[in-house]
């Protein structure tokens, strides 16, 4: 997955016409945008099609798929049928239902991205214990995609270490929740980013703003 600009869009509208809007502004500024239960929960999920069919965009799904094997196999399978090209999955709930998700996404020819460790502050408590453990999970696993935090740069840093070199690391933070993206394109191969981008007066100069900023 190339990523145009080294930026993916989190696009957590909820109004389709809205999503529709900032797309056309800035479609030429990204190919990956990510969706997730705030635009999909209002407008339901044919709108993951219609953005497909619309677009030229890599969507990635952020359902943070968290339950026992046989429901991530049907949740990653009806998600990736809708048009997704990728869906992101918890780590915590072990290895069996991590490769249920992979096993059904390999079968759809498309791809998932295992979540490590959050950027929110509350993770601590939890998930900063279990994060290193996940990516090992998935190195065994030959998972290619993470995603690791652009707030907690050590540990983003930490993740890349486990994880290696060639695979392929998508950090949210940046921005709002107070991650630089130019520290985090040193650990990171691309920076998600929502709100800064999507309330901003123009989206349009708040990209190419990041994208300056992840030069300098
Ligand atoms: O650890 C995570 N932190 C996070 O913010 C994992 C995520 N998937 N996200 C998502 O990234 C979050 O749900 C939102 O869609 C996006 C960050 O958006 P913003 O803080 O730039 O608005």
């Amino acid at each position: 997955m190339k990523i145009k600009n080294k930026i993916i869009l989190a696009l957590d509208v909820q109004e389709k016409n809205k999503a529709y809007e900032i797309l056309d502004e800035l479609k030429e500024d990204l190919n990956t945008i990510k969706i997730g239960y705030p635009l999909v929960l209002n407008e339901g999920p044919e709108i993951i099609t219609k953005i497909k069919e619309k677009y030229d965009f890599k969507i990635i799904t952020d359902f943070k798929v968290a339950d026992i094997p046989a429901t991530n196999e049907k949740i990653v399978n009806t998600t990736l049928k809708k048009g997704a090209d990728a869906i992101i999955v918890h780590g915590f709930t072990g290895k069996d239902s991590i490769k249920a998700c992979l096993d059904t996404a390999r079968e759809n020819n498309k791809e998932i991205f295992l979540l490590t460790e959050m950027s929110h502050p509350g993770a601590d408590l939890f998930l900063k214990g279990a994060s290193e453990k996940i990516a090992e999970i998935g190195k065994e696993l030959e998972i290619k995609n993470y995603v690791a935090p652009a707030t907690k740069i050590d540990r983003l840093k930490k993740i890349r270490e486990i994880v290696g070199k060639d695979a392929y690391i998508i950090s949210p933070g940046v921005g709002f929740q107070g991650g630089s993206i130019k520290n985090t394109l040193k650990y990171a191969n691309a920076a998600i980013i929502g709100r800064s981008i999507y309330n901003s007066n123009s989206p349009k100069e708040k990209i190419h703003e990041f994208i300056e900023l992840s030069k300098n």
